[in-house]
């Protein structure tokens, strides 16, 4: 090749331009892939109860959430996430519920009248919703019964590969202070259930979220002796 100015050009362009273009193009990608978005919910008036009902008296456990009065930060995930739950096969501890059937869970209902909850037996439990493959959550919600400012003891919420949960075990919340269920100390809040649910954070630092087939969500009796009783529960993941 005879070396003149206008190869040297050429070759400058293939060696420094080019790359950098590609880089370039690529990180353009890559940030449009991650741009959060706000979890929508679907609070709607129409598919929640959306009542505030009055505080319980004399309820003020040591671990207890103070509640601002504010609106919620508006929870950011990646984009493209649905509700896994949605539907899927769900089990409890409890062979029987006391009211409801148990697929109301993962129904997609969510208003918490006389009708559209599930009650089981006095005592720490679990429910559990298997996704039927391993996904990426990155959010799991839960609504117990809000009718009635409730605080429920002893919530934790776990992941794992088995629906025996001795794989790839994962906990993800614990409000348990006192370790009465016996799955060790937690250091989550207590907090009242509401109309806009319980968001359990399962993100993590670069929004990859946790991989998972299983969720289990232990719940104890109120604090006021009330039954625990769910109302529904959403995975979010994709
Ligand atoms: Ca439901
Ligand atoms: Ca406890």
């Amino acid at each position: 090749m005879i070396y003149n100015k206008k190869n040297k050009y050429i070759l400058l362009l293939y060696q420094m331009v080019i790359p950098i273009l590609l880089v370039s193009i690529c990180t353009i990608i890559l940030a449009k892939d991650k741009k959060l978005v706000e979890l929508d919910l679907g609070l709607t008036v129409d598919s929640v109860t959306q009542a505030t009902p009055g505080y319980s008296r004399g309820l003020t456990p040591p671990h207890l959430r103070k509640e601002t009065g504010k609106k919620r930060p508006a929870f950011m995930v990646v984009r493209g996430l649905k509700n896994l739950a949605l539907y899927k096969p769900v089990s409890s501890k409890e062979e029987e519920t006391v009211i409801g059937d148990i697929d109301q869970i993962n129904d997609g209902i969510k208003k918490s009248d006389e009708f559209n909850y599930v009650e089981f037996g006095p005592s720490i439990g679990w429910v559990e919703i298997d996704l039927k493959e391993k996904y990426a959550v990155h959010a799991i919600v839960i609504w117990h019964y809000y009718r009635n400012a409730v605080i429920y003891n002893d919530v934790i919420v776990q992941v794992a590969d088995d629906a025996a949960f001795s794989r790839k075990v994962m906990t993800l919340f614990n409000n348990d202070h006192d370790n009465s269920a016996g799955l060790g100390k937690g250091r989550d809040k207590a907090f009242y259930s509401r109309w806009w649910g319980e968001i359990v954070d399962a993100r993590g630092r670069d929004h990859k979220g946790v991989r998972a087939r299983f969720v289990r969500v232990y719940t104890g009796t109120g604090m006021e002796e009330e039954p625990p009783r769910f109302v529904e529960i959403n995975v979010y993941g994709k």
